[in-house]
């Protein structure tokens, strides 16, 4: 175990002594957000406390199988932020900094003192009292599985099969270089608790609307290549997404589509927001640390996976981006390419 079994131990007293618990999870939430989300809230439900999740996005199509039976709030317009202020404990999953936590600043505020951060990014702002990270672990989910198994609080299916699909989309189905023995041998006392590895797979990878197709080929229209056909950059605007009646949470995963394309090193998309800022994520084959890179302009991630925010408008942006890229690129052999591990 790569955490303090004492700061484990911690953070379930804070959670016992708890009487309303909220989680939350980063912007944007993807499998590891949403599937930790649901993993607590199993595990606090078994417990006997109450407990409920607050997403900061709708859940994407793939995930909603997931979400089914869960106490879960979406953050709308018509979502209440004085129901936060009736608990007295918060779990803060996937995330480690304000910045991505950003529209609950406000009502969670108070609750800083009883902030329970679990996390497995590099970059985090010193949020939360208990900080429970990692950033070793494949996945957030993987900390909440060795969490509480370490404890001795029990999972029910439903929570075993929501880490799965956390560690497993987080890992890219155990593909990325995160993808470790700790990772697999957690997954595979999933599988023998009785998570169908396969299904889990269809239910979130066969089931997306026809937006999120069109969408991936307008944005695999807008690829172009540059130094040397080691940079990668596409673009999304408003206009792209009307057009093919998708949303943000449908460009997930577009951006690593140029990573198929050997000479490839680093990939970027950009996404326009309803604002006209501009919305960078990153993906890098390794060579490139692209977290450093998002840090450098106000963003942050993993050293292969890594994202950021910058002002419109898009042609700007564009422009920008590719100035920095390139230059991060360029610095990097030409050698080193097939040295990829
Ligand atoms: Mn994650």
């Amino acid at each position: 175990l790569s955490i303090d079994p004492k700061l484990f131990r911690a953070a379930a007293d804070r959670i016992d002594r708890a009487n309303e618990i909220v989680i939350v999870s980063h912007r944007r939430p993807d499998g590891d957000a949403i599937g930790s989300t649901v993993a607590i809230l199993d595990v606090l439900s078994q417990r006997g406390r109450r407990a409920w999740g607050l997403l900061l996005d709708s859940v994407p199509l793939r995930y909603r199988g997931l979400v089914a039976n869960g106490s879960i709030h979406v953050w709308t317009s018509t979502f209440d932020p004085r129901q936060i202020e009736r608990a007295d404990a918060v779990i803060v999953v996937d995330a480690a900094s304000w910045e991505q936590i950003d529209v609950v600043r406000g009502p969670l505020a108070a609750l800083a003192d009883r902030m329970i951060v679990v996390d497995h990014h590099e970059t985090h702002d010193g949020l939360g009292a208990i900080q429970l990270i990692d950033s070793t672990a494949a996945a957030s989910g993987l900390i909440v599985y060795e969490w509480f198994t370490s404890l001795g609080w029990p999972f029910s299916i439903v929570g075993l099969n929501a880490l799965f699909a956390a560690l497993a989309t987080d890992t890219g189905w155990f593909r990325f270089s995160n993808t470790d023995a700790r990772a697999l041998r957690a997954a595979a006392e999933m599988v023998q608790a009785g998570v169908r590895a396969h299904q889990c797979y269809e239910a979130i990878s066969w089931s997306e609307a026809p937006a999120r197709l069109a969408l991936t080929a307008k944005a695999l229209d807008s690829l172009s290549l540059h130094s040397d056909q080691r940079l990668a950059i596409m673009r999304i605007d408003q206009a792209a997404l009307a057009e093919c009646g998708a949303s943000r949470s449908d460009t997930e995963d577009v951006i690593n589509e140029p990573m198929r394309i050997g000479s490839v090193i680093v990939s970027a998309l950009l996404v326009e927001e309803p604002n006209g800022r501009v919305r960078v994520s990153l993906r890098s084959k390794g060579q490139v640390n692209v977290a450093e890179l998002a840090a450098s302009m106000g963003g942050g991630g993993h050293a292969r996976a890594a994202g950021l925010h910058t002002e419109g408008p898009m042609s700007e942006a564009y422009a920008r981006m590719i100035a920095l890229l390139s230059t991060a690129v360029e610095a990097v052999p030409c050698n080193s390419v097939k040295a990829n591990a």
